[in-house]
């Protein structure tokens, strides 16, 4: 098949190396070849002729979008489920759903999910959730949540359909909760309400040049396309300093607040600020750095102060990003434990079209983080400056893409600072795609994550 991430075969880490390289294909009339020859060429030809194709050999002169698109791919293959998937999940049957959910989470055993999720004191919070057709038991749901002196802390909705509400109550009355609403099939699926943090480590203050957007090839692609404002990418994190210099021209109030709960998402701890600063800090206005995309972006604060989140409010920044018209989301979060009401807010912006990006997670473990581990999810490790993975970054064979990720320096509300993580590898690719969705707006988000995947380099087994 064309590519080696096909489930089955071989699996390789790609990295974000060559974004000059793909652009330049995309416009292959337009740019002179000769003036550019790079490993990165050599390599992704190689790598193309590796693969078969079908036979075919691709040579630097016909690789062309159109030629591109003829190749037989299987896109069930390089996506493992056939797209309708989203919709035979949601009709699955109720009690199966159920079913499935009591087999993952034991509530009767608090230690088994303690560490995933809300607790704070002796209180927890439960994500009651709604496959469709048992909205209906609302009331029902209401009233048990009075007899247990619980409380209904948050709601989502999807569409102006009403999918789950969260419930915060002693977590003593956990496991008789659980089992009454089962009894009475008042809901779809039961689960804790997840913890998810974002993915950086301390600053190196030794850094203090930008290597990832020369490392990627930027500033080479810049001179086929900076970004178009057309193109709409949301920072799904602790917010945005949108008073920096370096980012207020590129920066649209289109997001919320879901921490606070008010419609200013300004960043409070300077995560989100400084992945805004990795995709679209502004180009050439001699301040500053250079973001990778002059595109507009809006910031979703689902994160605290200190980095932390629950699942709630990041599935209500994606959903709400969606509506708001975002075609990138970029979420530098990440935690070890299965939420399904974020993998149903993930598949609501997918099934709308939106790339979805997250990161791997900084523990250099072969375990699985989400959102990132979600199919409809591109995974995004940390490479080093000289093309290693980085130390802390998490591996292994549901990872997509590797970029830059070791002293990367950005925006910060202070100004400009160095951080390290796979928080910061995935608004590179982020930036890279912005700057591909540019330059081809009536392409898909299936074809972008093609040609993210088709022309990365290889890293190496993961
Ligand atoms: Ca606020
Ligand atoms: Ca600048
Ligand atoms: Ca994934």
């Amino acid at each position: 098949m064309l590519l080696m991430h096909v489930k089955g075969e071989r699996s390789m880490i790609k990295k974000i190396v060559c974004v000059f390289m793909i652009l330049t294909v995309i416009n292959a009339f337009n740019v002179a070849f000769a003036a550019n020859a790079s490993n990165c060429e050599n390599q992704f030809f190689n790598q193309a002729s590796a693969n078969g194709n079908g036979g075919e050999t691709l040579s630097r002169n016909d690789v062309t979008p159109q030629k591109f698109d003829e190749l037989n791919i299987d896109w069930d293959g390089i996506f493992y489920r056939k797209t309708n998937f989203s919709e035979k999940e949601t009709i699955k049957d109720y009690a199966q759903s159920f079913q499935d959910c009591q087999r993952r989470w034991d509530f009767t055993d608090f230690n088994e999910w303690s560490k995933f999720a809300h607790i704070e004191g002796n209180v927890t919070r439960l994500v009651i959730g709604f496959n469709g057709r048992r909205s209906a038991n609302f009331q029902s749901l209401e009233k048990m949540v009075a007899k247990y002196q619980a409380k209904i802390v948050n709601k989502i909705w999807m569409d102006g359909e009403f999918k789950a509400f969260i419930v915060e109550l002693p977590i003593v009355s956990v496991a008789d909760f659980t089992k009454e609403a089962q009894i009475k099939e008042l809901a779809g699926y039961i689960e804790p309400n997840m913890r998810f943090q974002a993915f950086f480590v301390p600053n190196d203050p030794y850094w203090n040049v930008q290597w990832g957007p020369k490392k990627i090839g930027a500033d080479w692609a810049w001179n086929i396309t900076v970004g178009s404002s057309d193109v709409l990418v949301a920072v799904v994190d602790t917010g945005i300093y949108y008073y920096h210099e370096d980012l207020a021209a590129n920066y649209v109030p289109l997001g919320y607040d879901w921490v606070n709960m008010d419609a200013d998402p300004l960043d409070d701890n300077g995560h989100g600020t400084h992945c805004a600063g990795i995709i679209a800090a502004v180009l050439n206005n001699s301040i500053g750095i250079s973001g990778l995309a002059q595109v507009r972006i809006m910031a979703e604060k689902v994160l605290t102060s200190d980095g932390w989140g629950y699942a709630d409010w990041i599935a209500n920044g994606i959903i709400h990003a969606t509506d708001m018209g975002a075609k990138i989301i970029s979420m530098s979060l990440g935690g070890y434990g299965y939420s399904q009401l974020l993998h149903e807010a993930v598949k609501y912006a997918y099934e709308k079209g939106v790339l979805l990006v997250a990161t791997a997670g900084n523990d250099n473990i072969n375990m699985m983080v989400y959102p990132a581990g979600y199919d409809e999810v591109i995974a995004v490790a940390a490479t080093d400056q000289y093309d290693n993975k980085a130390e802390f970054s998490n591996w292994g064979d549901w990872i997509e893409l590797a970029a830059p990720g070791v002293g990367i320096i950005s925006t910060v509300p202070q100004g400009y600072a160095s951080m390290s993580g796979t928080s910061m590898a995935c608004p590179h690719v982020a930036g890279v795609a912005a700057l591909l969705w540019s330059l081809n707006p009536l392409k898909t988000r299936d074809w972008l994550r093609l040609w993210l995947r088709y022309t990365a380099d290889d890293l190496g087994d993961s």
